[in-house]
């Protein structure tokens, strides 16, 4: 074996699962270069990597179509009683879950590999950092593990040998036969996909899928499922948010951590490069923050991730340069279209459309296919440190202070393009009840409308009721040290179905708003729904928006918004004797501002 495992509970663990799983052979990953070649190598004669000539370094990969988004349908967070997974979440009983689980483990591994992935979710050895070992038997997750997280045998050196860290079990469910053939893309249909969390015993195990959140299993599953449930009771926060710094002309800085729901923007507003002159934005983190309260008393963040696992449709260098300029070399494609010249190609790419291509499922393209050359939820996996905004500050181990929270979804109609909260309570409440339309983040329907509190519904690790509460004594402890709280949609559209908002750069108007709020240089309307910029207050210089327009944006139609106060009434209902009564305060407020 290539690295020694000195750590009783791994060696125990990695034994236990071998015996169960019964793969062909171990490999115990050291997170190196030459490690990230050799999987790349074998990736290559296999036909499983495509590399990509107009990219060095650079490989695509197409999945099985059936395996393509996260399946929230089939994620669990398995607690002894229902009560404690809450509403949100899908709950089966540990007990009967592990049997389900351990009979689909039984040889899953038979025919390939099982690799052994030790990473750090933070810098290696900060004291906010955690340690999980993925084992897997999927080669693309390693790769994506080295790039996505930091796999290195020095985490290994600090378990030493009775160290602690979170197992995380992943399989593709896909034994081989004797002789069997491989497929390219190996999976479990639907039925028998599981991503299982036990909280309560900082366990996960992931079966049936190699995608994304389902089987990276250092994001989605502990640095969000399982963290939030270790932040509730440690006295922190896990939360789907991106991080970034902001720097006005004047060279003061604003620490802004935001969360929208899956595929609606954090990855490009943690990179937004402002329109407006002398504004400066700096990328700390895309997708996860985790925040504990610094000796200043103020909120801290840190970015727990190593890369970036952003959507692919969409981004261009009229939208996203920055992600565009980080996506050069390096660069993992999943579910791209393929060009003829040996580049990937995605909907909304800058310049022409290529005259043929090949798509996500390896057919032949041409601009007249009726279907998609990329899937909706194709995505890059590039390294943090490539992004030429990177902060500086990025790997701090105590993190950045936050000034402003935003919270926000994507609503083709009725929510403004910005507010701010009234106060903590209120800003919450705005969290709680936040709304946005699905995307194909999530296999499922696409567009509808659904309420995803804090952007955190399908990663919350415990009861949501709970999770509401635990804002509402975080918020108390930080008192006048808590970050401000807005609301956020760049997504409206007028009647015939325009953008009414152009976006990306020109979000930066509405961060130097929220900036301006701080420091109290601008006053601000009293509605029922919060504090709306007065007119000419959003710096719209040099940006070509109607006045029509720029009303419609910021109107706000009084009897749209009563009509969410029987959603919000069912949404609210379902928390029971866990919903703080803070939050009903704050619903009879809102159903009296609004009249
Ligand atoms: P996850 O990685 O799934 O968590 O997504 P995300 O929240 O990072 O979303 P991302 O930034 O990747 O954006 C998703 C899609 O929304 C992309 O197609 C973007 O082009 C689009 N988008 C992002 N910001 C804006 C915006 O300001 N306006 C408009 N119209 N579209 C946007
Ligand atoms: C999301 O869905 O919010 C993502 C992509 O960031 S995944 O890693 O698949 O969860
Ligand atoms: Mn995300």
């Amino acid at each position: 074996m290539n690295v020694t495992v000195k750590n009783e509970k791994l060696n125990k663990w990695i034994k236990e699962v071998a015996e169960l799983c019964r793969p062909d052979s171990i490999y115990i990953c050291n997170g190196s270069r030459e490690e990230y070649n050799f999987m790349i190598d074998n990736l290559l004669k296999s036909g499983l990597a495509i590399p990509l000539r107009k990219r060095p370094n650079s490989f695509l990969f197409r999945s099985d179509p059936s395996d393509v988004a996260r399946v929230e349908d089939h994620t669990y967070i398995s607690t002894t009683s229902k009560d404690e997974a809450g509403p949100t979440n899908n709950w089966i009983e540990p007990g009967e879950l592990k049997k389900t689980m351990l009979d689909l483990y039984k040889g899953s591994m038979k025919g390939r590999t099982m690799y052994v992935i030790p990473f750090s979710m933070g810098p290696i050895g900060s004291p906010i950092s955690k340690i999980g070992i993925e084992i897997s038997d999927s080669p693309y997750v390693v790769i994506n593990m080295h790039i996505m997280t930091r796999v290195s045998s020095r985490v290994l050196d600090l378990l030493g040998t009775n160290g602690e860290f979170i197992p995380c079990l992943h399989s593709v469910g896909a034994p081989l036969a004797e002789g069997q053939k491989d497929t390219k893309w190996p999976c479990a249909p639907i039925e028998k996909k599981y991503i299982s969390h036990f909280p309560e015993e900082n366990l996960i195990w992931s079966y049936g899928s190699g995608y994304g959140g389902n089987a990276l299993l250092g994001k989605k599953c502990l640095a969000l499922r399982i963290a939030s449930a270790m932040a509730k009771r440690e006295g922190w926060m896990a939360e789907h948010m991106l991080i970034l710094r902001l720097t006005n002309p004047a060279g003061k800085q604003y620490h802004i951590a935001a969360a929208f729901p899956s595929a609606c923007g954090k990855t490009n507003l943690a990179m937004m490069q402002p329109s407006i002159p002398g504004w400066k934005c700096e990328c700390i983190g895309d997708d996860i923050a985790w925040m504990k309260i610094g000796p200043d008393g103020r909120l801290h963040a840190i970015n727990p991730e190593n890369g970036f696992f952003g959507v692919a449709p969409g981004t261009s260098y009229s939208t996203n340069p920055m992600a565009m300029d980080t996506l050069k070399e390096n660069v993992i494609f999943t579910n791209c279209a393929l060009t003829d010249d040996g580049d990937v190609w995605w909907e909304g790419m800058d310049g022409e459309e290529p005259s043929h291509a090949i798509d996500w499922k390896g057919r032949d393209w041409t601009p007249e296919s009726t279907e998609d050359a990329a899937h909706a939820n194709a995505r890059f996996t590039a390294p943090a440190s490539q992004c030429p905004v990177i902060c500086k500050d990025w790997e701090k181990p105590e993190g950045v202070p936050i000034d402003i929270f935003i919270f926000g979804g994507r609503r083709t109609g009725v929510v403004p393009l910005v507010y701010e909260t009234y106060n903590w309570d209120h800003g919450v409440f705005s969290g709680a009840t936040a709304a946005s339309e699905t995307t194909a983040a999530n296999i499922g329907a696409v567009g509808n409308l659904r309420r995803d509190p804090f952007a955190m519904k399908p990663f919350c690790g415990y009861n949501m009721g709970d999770y509401f509460r635990h804002w509402f004594n975080m918020g108390d402890r930080l008192g006048s040290k808590a970050p401000r709280i807005f609301y956020v949609n760049w997504f409206r559209k007028s009647s015939d179905g325009k953008f009414l908002w152009p976006g990306f750069s020109d979000n930066s108007r509405v961060l130097k708003w929220m900036c301006e709020r701080v420091e109290g240089k601008v006053g601000a309307q009293k509605t029922p729904i919060g504090l709306l910029p007065d007119e000419g207050d959003i710096d719209l210089s040099g940006l070509d928006i109607s006045r029509e327009n720029m009303r419609e944006l910021m109107s706000i139609d009084t009897n749209e918004w009563k009509a969410e106060i029987p959603d919000i009434e069912n949404h609210f209902s379902v928390f029971g004797n866990r919903l703080p009564e803070r939050l009903k305060k704050q619903l009879q407020e809102f159903i009296q501002r609004l009249g």
